[in-house]
């Protein structure tokens, strides 16, 4: 489960400048863009063996949980024998997408983070979480960004939903509106579900990064299955603490790519004094695919 960085974020404040207690990472050495080297060659071999144990933990519920374009794509970047060069996955990258990752202490601030995506760049801490976090962790550690976020980065539709995604950033901070963009990148990009001919399947970052989210998003009678509208997910809060009591159905990523040719604009003026759904609401308007029985179902 990962703290909302737009939450927590503080732009006009970047970690740099922010209590170390705030951030977990080592902000000393940034450059202009957050971007610091990957230290691979100081990565211990408890790490790597920590690495091959979160990937074939996760590996194991991939076939039967993750959208299909997740596994024909981290297939494609041999992750499994332990923490990934960024340099040696980049080419990779390059060639399927045109996206590069590069290392980052941690979380960064939105409008920095918009124009990393906007420009085919994804940030990816380069810490590993320790053995007693292994199942839970706050921020974005190696493999949450890189087992979550970096496969799909090679699938050329949802690389253009990316980077779309991240030319919204400006407006959206023009507008004040970066709490609701950060909705529709929380209920895709790290918590979404895709319907396929094979029932729902996971390729939300947030959910295939953890063993018990997984199978709680695709299993669990408590939470909401609702499908995809935009205006309902700029519109809706997320649980940052905990399993999410909504998830947010989408048929295919051009459907994601397309909505973001939309104008949001009208939507963040719409919305922009609303009081925000609950992350458990269930309206009238919703094409419900499972009304939850959890705590957040009303
Ligand atoms: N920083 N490193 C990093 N990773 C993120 O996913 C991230 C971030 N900063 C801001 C941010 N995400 C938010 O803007 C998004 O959740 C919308
Ligand atoms: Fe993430």
């Amino acid at each position: 489960m990962q703290r909302d960085p737009a939450n927590t974020m503080d732009t006009d404040n970047p970690p740099s400048q922010r209590s170390s207690h705030a951030l977990r990472g080592d902000y000393s050495h940034i450059g202009q863009d957050y971007a610091v080297e990957q230290p691979f060659a100081q990565y211990t071999p408890e790490e790597h063996d920590r690495w091959r144990r979160l990937y074939r933990r996760q590996m194991e519920l991939m076939p039967r949980y993750a959208a299909h374009e997740f596994l024909d794509c981290i297939e494609r970047l041999d992750a499994s024998g332990g923490i990934p060069d960024f340099a040696r996955v980049n080419e990779t990258l390059r060639k399927l997408t045109g996206f590069k990752i590069f290392a980052v202490p941690g979380l960064i601030p939105d409008d920095v983070f918009f124009d990393h995506l906007a420009n085919r760049r994804f940030p990816v801490s380069w810490w590993i979480r320790e053995e007693s976090e292994l199942d839970y962790l706050e921020e974005p550690d190696v493999f949450h960004d890189f087992f979550g976020h970096v496969p799909l980065l090679a699938h050329p539709v949802f690389a253009d939903y990316m980077q779309e995604y991240g030319r919204a950033g400006p407006r959206a901070k023009q507008m004040n509106a970066i709490p609701l963009l950060s909705r529709l990148y929380w209920y895709t990009i790290e918590f979404g579900l895709i319907r396929t001919k094979d029932g729902l399947r996971v390729y939300g970052a947030g959910i295939l990064s953890s063993k018990g989210e997984t199978v709680y998003a695709i299993e669990s009678e408590k939470p909401n299955r609702i499908a995809f509208d935009l205006e309902r997910v700029l519109s809706t809060e997320f649980r940052i603490d905990a399993y999410q009591e909504t998830y947010f159905i989408i048929d295919s990523f051009e459907q994601l790519f397309h909505e973001t040719h939309k104008p949001f604009a009208p939507l963040y003026e719409k919305l922009g004094d609303r009081k925000p759904n609950a992350p458990g609401a269930v309206l009238p308007g919703d094409d419900v695919i499972h009304r939850g029985i959890g705590a957040g179902s009303s």
